[in-house]
């Protein structure tokens, strides 16, 4: 990286565009908010919780290109992915609406999609921030979206998962569900602190 760096520096004005660069898939396995609905009842649950989780990462000095440049200098994590666990089954006029129930003071969110696919996402700010809507309306693929922060700290998100209409009025007859996200902005870790971190995963999962 540093190489890089001074090879950009040294090239000038000739090649600034070269210091784009694409938000980072820092952190994996993907976390899904797997998302059921047998007909009547929304299903929704993903993994992470309080004690365990998700990072919010930030990467000194990185500014990046185009829309995705909300996240320069900002802790980010794009780990959550919502994604329909098995069929779900939906008419013509009936789609699956996020709705914020509350989240932390300094979360953000924008939107994103396939994770391969980050260089094409919007990045617009959704599910209230900015003045964003409260009501998202998830497309029915594996999206996930960024998350990010300005400063360390904990952060949750609660979301109302419910089947509506095109505009995101709820249809009463069906029941919805409640989930929460859970996020941790971090100091970036050092490569000895990964290598550190990836053997302390490796051996909870043998437990
Ligand atoms: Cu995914």
């Amino acid at each position: 990286m540093k190489t890089m760096m001074i090879s950009v520096m040294a090239l000038g004005s000739v090649c600034g565009s070269a210091m784009a660069e694409l938000p980072q898939l820092h952190a994996w396995p993907m976390q899904h908010i797997m998302l059921t609905f047998d007909g009547s009842t929304v299903g929704a649950h993903a993994d992470p919780t309080a004690m365990d989780p998700v990072l919010l990462q930030r990467f000194s000095g990185e500014s990046y290109d185009g829309a995705a440049s909300v996240l320069d200098d900002s802790y980010y994590s794009d780990q959550y992915g919502w994604l329909a666990d098995g069929f779900i089954s939906l008419g013509a006029d009936e789609f699956m609406w996020i709705e914020r129930v509350s989240s932390s003071a300094g979360l953000n969110v924008y939107e994103g999609g396939m994770r391969m696919m980050r260089e094409f996402h919007s990045y617009d700010a959704i599910l209230g921030t900015d003045g964003s809507s409260d009501r998202w309306m998830w497309g029915g693929t594996m999206t996930h979206n960024w998350y990010s922060a300005d400063a360390l700290g904990d952060y949750e998100a609660t979301y109302f998962v419910y089947v509506g209409d095109a505009n995101g009025d709820a249809y009463t007859q069906y029941q919805g569900a409640e989930v929460t996200l859970y996020f941790s902005a971090v100091p970036a870790p050092s490569a000895m602190g990964l290598l550190g971190l990836a053997g302390f995963g490796a051996m909870r999962r043998r437990r």
